[in-house]
């Protein structure tokens, strides 16, 4: 019936019928009688056809189609919503006539507020907005939404059209790099390519089948997930004090938390997402669950104010005092609200996710590497590795402090977060673990001891929970890999997120 309804809508926009109607007549021999077919847009009209002091009615059909009817002329009236379309027709003997009666006006203004024509023209809105935005995989989904409510428009097959060649040109684009890579084993390339592939095209066949094979899967909120092997390694800094400090300043106190190095071994694999959780993705836990986060409830938020990170009112993770895509990490979250995802995605997924332990947040950043950063012993002015405090930042605070800031000489693009994935992946394919935001880890801080140990989970209380991976807020000192900080679980910040692990069963 609603398909009906809508194509009818569709044949009457498109003509541009007047309110009137348009008939078509097509031989039936041998009778001398006729036969009367009446379409109407909507379908949901009464209609009665008079001739001969005689009258018909038919309400609610899906077609009217009034058999053996003597030939002459015919007055039909259809009735829709307080609108008649009242128009003659002559039925011919042995002849079938159909007459099409629009209810609807040409003006598109005046189709009614709440019909599938007005959502398809909506849905067609968003599809332009969201290409302009160069966001082709929810471009897609609002045109193919439009050509599902409203097939034959011109203007939604055009943009179907220019949409769908310029999908299928990047699909096969991501698919060729993702098999180049696959064959000359980048697996940085590789990972980054699929995870485009996924985005634009979930069912691709071919990304599905390389997946399974690499062991990566993607959860109900389209987050890649990686499997790592379980291991051992180094865990802590590995450099020497003197190492440490020819990166600036006297290091001490960063030495001592990051030693002694001990080896950790992991005992199971596990899978951790490959980037921080999104603004978009912790958007769609917030409207789900409608949970409140800390900062909205008036906890504890700090952001970016004269020189420092400072307390500043009114900071939320839909608000973080500068501007943030879906594809942007989720900031101004607690500990706790991180936990809070953790436990409402695993609800909804049937399993169970947490934040990262330490050593499983180290272990997977350094990808088997033992340098400073899993890149080697220093930044790249050239060609930033990480989105660190840059130039860029250095800018704005020229603009927006009176204080003369400490200059950066590099520019890696991003004042603030960037989003997820802007640089290239460890050797396992892990995104942002240095730079772009600190991520929360599931341990209390403590300091290390020297044994080695299995799996571990840090002391059993403490004061602040660990933070890790540094941010855009943050010089290279603090982005190393070994690098530790620690936070009470109940603030928030504009330079801290988190990703997220769900172990294997
Ligand atoms: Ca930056
Ligand atoms: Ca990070």
């Amino acid at each position: 019936m609603r398909m009906r309804w809508i194509q009818q809508c569709l044949f009457g926009l498109l003509l541009a019928l007047p309110l009137h109607a348009q008939s078509r007549s097509a031989g039936v021999s041998g009778t001398s009688r006729g036969t009367l077919t009446v379409m109407s847009m909507p379908v949901e009209c009464e209609v009665r056809i008079a001739a001969h002091d005689k009258q018909w009615i038919k309400k609610s059909s899906e077609q009217y189609t009034f058999n053996n009817l003597p030939a002459g002329e015919y007055e039909v009236s259809g009735r829709y919503v307080g609108r008649v379309v009242d128009i003659k027709v002559t039925i011919k003997p042995g002849q079938s006539q159909t007459v099409f009666l629009n209810f609807l006006a040409k003006d598109l203004s005046e189709i009614p507020a709440q019909s599938p024509a007005q959502d398809a023209l909506k849905q067609l809105s968003s599809a332009q907005t969201y290409w302009e935005q160069q966001n082709l995989a929810k471009a897609w989904d609002a045109i193919q939404e439009a050509r599902t409510l409203y097939t034959d428009d011109p203007e939604i097959q055009d943009v179907y059209s220019k949409i769908n060649t310029e999908r299928n040109r990047r699909i096969n684009a991501l698919w060729t790099s993702l098999e180049r890579a696959r064959r000359v084993k980048d697996r940085q390339v590789m990972l980054t390519s699929l995870s485009k592939l996924q985005k634009i095209s979930p069912n691709h066949p071919g990304a599905q089948q390389v997946s399974r094979e690499e062991g990566i899967t993607f959860n109900s909120l389209d987050m890649m997930m990686l499997r790592i092997k379980a291991g051992r390694f180094a865990m802590g800094c590995s450099q020497t004090l003197e190492e440490l400090n020819k990166l600036g300043g006297n290091q001490l106190k960063l030495y001592e938390n990051e030693t002694p190095v001990h080896s950790v071994t992991i005992s199971q694999p596990y899978l951790i997402s490959a980037t921080p959780v999104t603004r978009g993705q912790f958007a769609q836990f917030i409207e789900q669950s409608g949970y409140v986060t800390e900062a909205q409830r008036g906890g504890f938020v700090a952001g970016l104010s004269e020189r420092n990170m400072h307390r500043v009112k009114g900071l939320s993770w839909d608000a973080p005092g500068f501007e943030q895509s879906d594809e942007h990490p989720v900031v101004c979250v607690t500990y706790n609200d991180a936990n809070a995802f953790c436990q409402w995605l695993g609800k909804l997924e049937n399993t169970v996710y947490h934040l990262p332990t330490e050593a499983q947040w180290e272990y997977a950043a350094r990808g088997g590497t033992r340098e400073m950063f899993w890149w080697g012993q220093q930044i790249d002015k050239d060609k930033p590795q990480a989105n660190l405090s840059d130039h860029a930042l250095y800018l704005w605070k020229k603009d927006n402090f009176t204080r003369r800031q400490r200059d950066v000489k590099w520019d890696d693009g991003f004042a603030f977060t960037s989003p997820v994935a802007s640089f290239l992946a460890n050797p396992w394919g892990m995104h942002d673990m240095l730079g772009n935001v600190s991520e929360w880890c599931r341990d209390w801080f403590a300091p290390y001891s020297a044994t080695h140990i299995t799996d571990p989970q840090g002391p059993a209380q403490g004061k602040d929970r660990v933070v890790r991976g540094g941010s855009w807020y943050d010089t290279p000192v603090t982005s190393r890999v070994s690098h530790r900080g620690g936070q009470r679980g109940n603030r928030a910040f504009t330079n801290i997120g988190f990703r997220i692990v769900r172990e294997m069963r």
